[in-house]
């Protein structure tokens, strides 16, 4: 045998204290991270009976799991102490082949505890997908990098043209079954509120039905969980549960327009309106205020990919924009939430100019490269090299759109 070159010796102490040492980081790592108290996308803490659901049949399957651990553990830990060589004792253990009855016995018992684990999740699974035809529907539109909410307020059975279309946060009255159409625009998005239920693949020409139902008014957050491309991570949602009677007032005031401010008591915010028109109708829609515009500049679908933007018409009604990324409104009560009664409060306008000055700055879209052999569209928001007081008309104006 050759010999090694010889490699300078450490301390024995030392490398065993180091191995100690991991060995001890690895489940303290995991031990801590199950303390974190801001931990709002956690499925272990329902907050609505679908999501409970869950998490019940969650609680009986570990239950088992648990049974089934320490049961094959136990067993292990037996046969090696039980039947381990012996010291002096060279001759081989009585060869058998086979024994039926711990054959049939250790087929049949996995097989009995996963028909009663399949029973209770396929129970589950009918639970939380039944669809009353009385629910409240709304089309949930993964886009790419955000969610589009279509409420079928004209009633004419469709979504989408002449209905009540919002953008990240989607709002719901709390305490009632909710029906969410859910699709996609253009890629495979997922859409998922841990605290409300499970996920639900968004499917381009697909529709596909998840109920949510949050027992109190609140905000729930949740985040794509499909890779959707370059800013998957920025795509992000949010639920806000709302009173019912809140619900309702909500939803007729999304149906207004918006109102063209008024020139000589806001000349900032009608400065901003003006530019808005000029600038933005290639995109964005603001009804009331930049309808023709929009509509002779071909409703996004010229200068998009997506063919679509977010609807700005009740942009200040949001508590959060560009897929939920920022805040549009400063969270007041230091939460990391913003919650509905921080919605029209104080404006977070660092970040919403900074969106303005340089939107693939701030999340990125490729907004500047335009796919080989297409045409020139582009995917997500260019940036326009505004000049800061057009920044801040521009602002002005955003903020009047509630
Ligand atoms: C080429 C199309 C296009 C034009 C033109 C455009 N935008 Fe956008 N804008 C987008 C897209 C796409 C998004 C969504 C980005 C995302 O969240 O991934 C967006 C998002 C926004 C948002 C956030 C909306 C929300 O609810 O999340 C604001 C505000 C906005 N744009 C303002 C403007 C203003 C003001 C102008 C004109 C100066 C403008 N945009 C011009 C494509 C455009
Ligand atoms: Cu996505």
């Amino acid at each position: 045998m050759q010999s090694r070159p010889e490699r300078p010796a450490r301390p024995a102490t030392s490398s065993r204290l180091r191995r100690g040492r991991l060995a001890l980081v690895l489940p303290l790592t995991l031990l801590l991270s199950a303390c974190a108290s801001y931990a709002p996308q956690d499925t272990l803490r329902p907050k609505g009976p679908f999501a409970r659901a869950i998490d019940n049949l969650w609680d009986g399957v570990f239950a088992i799991a648990v049974v089934v651990f320490f049961f094959v553990q136990l067993g292990t830990l037996f046969i090696i102490i039980r039947f381990r060589r012996r010291h002096g004792d060279d001759e081989l253990p009585s060869q058998t082949h086979g024994n039926p009855r711990l054959e049939i016995a250790w087929t049949l018992l996995p097989a009995v505890i996963l028909a009663v684990v399949a029973f209770f999740t396929l129970r589950t699974l009918f639970d939380i997908k039944e669809v009353d035809e009385d629910d409240l529907t709304i089309r949930v539109v993964g886009q790419q990098w955000w969610w589009e909410y279509q409420y079928d307020t004209n009633g004419d059975g469709t979504f989408g043209e002449g209905d009540v279309v919002t953008a990240n946060d989607l709002v719901i009255p709390a305490g009632v079954d909710v029906h969410l159409e859910v699709t996609s625009n253009d890629v495979i998005h997922s859409f998922w509120i841990p605290s409300l239920n499970g996920k639900m693949d968004a499917v381009p020409g697909r529709v596909h039905p998840l109920m949510i139902n949050a027992d109190e008014p609140g905000t729930y957050v949740g985040q794509c969980t499909e890779f959707c491309g370059l800013s998957h991570a920025y795509m992000r949602q949010r639920v806000i549960a709302l009173p019912m009677d809140e619900f309702e007032a909500w939803l007729e005031a999304q149906q207004e327009d918006a109102e063209m401010p008024d020139p000589d008591e806001d000349p900032e915010a009608f400065a901003g309106a003006e530019l808005f028109t000029t600038q933005c109708s290639g995109c964005h829609l603001a009804r009331g205020i930049n309808d023709e515009e929009f509509e002779a500049q071909g409703n996004g679908e010229e200068l998009l990919v997506a063919r679509n933007a977010p609807d700005l018409t009740h942009f200040a009604s949001r508590g959060t924009f560009a897929g939920a990324t920022f805040d549009l409104w400063v969270d007041a009560d230091g939460d990391e939430i913003v919650e509905a009664d921080e919605i029209g409060g104080e404006l977070n306008r660092a970040e919403l100019e900074a969106w303005l000055r340089n939107p693939p700055e701030q999340k990125p879209m490729a907004a500047d490269h335009v796919p080989e052999g297409g045409d020139d569209r582009v995917r997500g928001m260019p940036n326009f090299n505004l000049q800061e007081d057009q920044i801040d008309q521009l602002v002005a104006f955003l903020a009047t759109l509630d």
